[in-house]
This record gives C-alpha cells, sequence and structure tokens, in this order.
C-alpha cells in the first residue's frame, strides 16, 4: 500500500547505515557521516556528467599521463577533486590515496581526529567517459593504524579484509550507489527530484550460478593457455553470454544482480593484469563476497591479498561461486 511505498522512499544512505548499527554509537555515527560524504561525491560527479555534452572543457584529454602511464582525462581529474574537497570538510578523513594520485593526499587539518582512509578510483572505466557510457567510482574505506602518516602508507598493507566499509557508484541510466559495511550489499538509487540515494534493494544475494562471461576476449593472444582453455570450454559449451562493457563497475553490477563471472586475468607481459588491489579488487571482492559470491587471483582469495605498495595490482575473477570455481580449475588444474 502507500504507507509501504512511503516507508521505502524515507530509506535514505545514511539512515540505513545507522539501522545495521547500533545508532548513538561513535562507529555508527562515523560511517554514517562517511557515507553521506561518499553520496554527495557521486552526486556531483553524477550531475556533472550528466551535462556533460553540453559544457566546453568537460570531456575529453588533460595532456597529461597518470602513475600508472594511463592518459589522463578531464573527468578523472574533475572526479578525483570532488572526492577531495568533499572529504576536505568531513573531519573524519585524514588520508586520501586514488587511482590519479601517485602518493597518498594527506589534509593535515583532520589528520588528529580522522582517522579513516579513503581508498577511491573516481573514474572507473574511463575509457568510456567521451561516449556517453556506463562509468563508476569505487570506494574503500579502512581504518588508520597507528600513527604511521608517512608517504608509503604502509599501514593500508594488510589483508582486504581489514576494509570497514567498501562499494560503487555507477553511473548509467540511473545513478546507484552499492555499499557493504560488513552486513550484507545494499543497493540505492539516486532520486535527482530528491536528491537523495533512496533504498532499492536490501541483502542482495548473488546468484551460485550465472550465465554471463565477462572478459575482455581482445586479449586472448597474450592471456596464459589456462585462460585460453577455459574460454574455448565457454565457446562450445551452450548457454554463456558474453557481455563486456569497458567499465567494470557496471559488468560487476550485472553479475551481481544475475550470476556469472567477470575476468581481467594477467598477460604475459603484465603477470599481474590491470587492476588495482586497494582501491579496485579489494573493494569489490568485499561486495561480493558479502552477497555470497567469490573473487580470486586464482590462487588466493582477493581479500586475502597484502600488498606491497599502493598502486599493486592484481589478477582478478570475480562472481557467482560456481562460475568462479570454474575458471579457478582451469587455472589449478587446466580444466
Ligand atoms: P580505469 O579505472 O582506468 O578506467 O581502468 C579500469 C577498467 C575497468 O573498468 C574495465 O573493466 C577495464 O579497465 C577495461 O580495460 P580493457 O580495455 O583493457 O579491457
Ligand atoms: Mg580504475
Amino acid at each position: 500500500g502507500s504507507d509501504r511505498t512511503l516507508d521505502r522512499d524515507c530509506t535514505t544512505l545514511s539512515r540505513h547505515v545507522l539501522q545495521q548499527l547500533q545508532s548513538f554509537s561513535p562507529e555508527a555515527q562515523d560511517l554514517s557521516a562517511l557515507m553521506n560524504r561518499i553520496a554527495l561525491a557521486g552526486k556531483l560527479v553524477a550531475r556533472r556528467l550528466s551535462h556533460a555534452g553540453l559544457m566546453e572543457g568537460v570531456l575529453g584529454f588533460t595532456g597529461e599521463v597518470n602513475v600508472q602511464g594511463e592518459s589522463v582525462k578531464k573527468m578523472d581529474v574533475y572526479a578525483n577533486d570532488v572526492f577531495i574537497s568533499v572529504f576536505k570538510q568531513s573531519g573524519l578523513v585524514c588520508r586520501l590515496a586514488s587511482e590519479e594520485m601517485e602518493k597518498p593526499y594527506y589534509i593535515p587539518e583532520n589528520c588528529p581526529i580522522g582517522r579513516y582512509t579513503l581508498l577511491y578510483d573516481p573514474i572507473d572505466g574511463s575509457s568510456n567517459t567521451d561516449n556517453n557510457l556506463s562509468l563508476g567510482s569505487i570506494f574503500s574505506i579502512r581504518k588508520q593504524e597507528g600513527d604511521d602518516v608517512d608517504e608509503t602508507a604502509s599501514d593500508l598493507f594488510t589483508p582486504g579484509r581489514n576494509q570497514i566499509a567498501a562499494g560503487y557508484i555507477l553511473y548509467g541510466p540511473s545513478t546507484m550507489l552499492v555499499y557493504t559495511i560488513g552486513k550484507g550489499v545494499h543497493s540505492f538509487t539516486l532520486d535527482p527530484s530528491l536528491g537523495e540515494f533512496i533504498l532499492t534493494q536490501e541483502n542482495i544475494k548473488i546468484p551460485d550460478k550465472g550465465s554471463v562471461y565477462s572478459v575482455n576476449e581482445g586479449n586472448f593472444w597474450q592471456w596464459d593457455e589456462s585462460i585460453r582453455e577455459y574460454v574455448r570450454y565457454v565457446h562450445r559449451t551452450e548457454g554463456y553470454s558474453a557481455r563486456y562493457s569497458g567499465a567494470m563497475v557496471s559488468d560487476i553490477h550485472r553479475v551481481l544482480l544475475q550470476g556469472g563471472v567477470f575476468l581481467y586475468p594477467g598477460t604475459r607481459e603484465k603477470p599481474e593484469g590491470k587492476l588495482r588491489l586497494l582501491y579496485e579488487t579489494a573493494p569489490l571482492a568485499f561486495v561480493i563476497e558479502q552477497a555470497g559470491g567469490r573473487a580470486t587471483t586464482g590462487h588466493m582469495e582477493i581479500l586475502d591479498v597484502v600488498a606491497k605498495k599502493l598502486h599493486q595490482r592484481t589478477p582478478l575473477i570475480i562472481g557467482s561461486k560456481q562460475d568462479v570455481a570454474k575458471v579457478e580449475s582451469f587455472i589449478q588444474n587446466g580444466h
């Protein structure tokens, strides 16, 4: 009835975070405030994207190359700065680290009290930016351990299981925010007329098996033979569909809802693949594990991998339990 609709319409993100924890605990207050800030960053990026083609100076390249050796787009810089300015005012975060910055960014005025670190990829799927296709932002929140505020951020070199919150924002036909604080996975949709993320699905469970496989087959001859064998298996087995958008947030969102597997394996030249552990593969692994799926490098659960450096890469095989196990058995046993 209408009351239920109203109830659902009123579950905003910050309220939802509080509901999952002891509302008045300091931890609940902090996490609610942190998620609120992430939502604000998402709204700012979504707003800019929705007008991008109409405005001067929003799309295209800056002419710079980032630490990863990738050409930087204007939207990458904009979104990176959005997170910085939003969290500067939060008081809670002393340090941010992102795909676009070689070293962590410190906010000294927050450091005496701000004991959290935000790790993020401001724009996931950059190659989609200039074509008005789906994009994402990925985030991970960790507690800052000890007083190690040096440039290496070595206190972050612990397993992904230590994340206290993680998720992504998907800029698609609607803007969605999906998050976990270790108590299930929940999705919110931005209602542009309210300017609020409203709860759309609680406790999302990924199917144990799906029909989608999502991988860039253009890399076929750069892969290890075991991955080629897996893809040959998929080709000769009825019932698989290929889906690959160029933005893993959108591909993994599909896998979360409908099941299947997303892979970004290593190549012979780059055995660790392309994706970065701390702000790409670990946060997505946390979400998918919380939904009942798995994420592995092929040899080790992603959440057990310990970074040795800030921008460390890992191979990624993520999705439904059975589909991930299938890929794994090709890697480990050749079939
Ligand atoms: P980005 O953060 O620089 O955009 O890189 C991550 C993206 C993923 O979203 C996507 O799955 C992958 O890189 C696409 O790379 P490729 O073109 O090599 O398949
Ligand atoms: Mg990225």
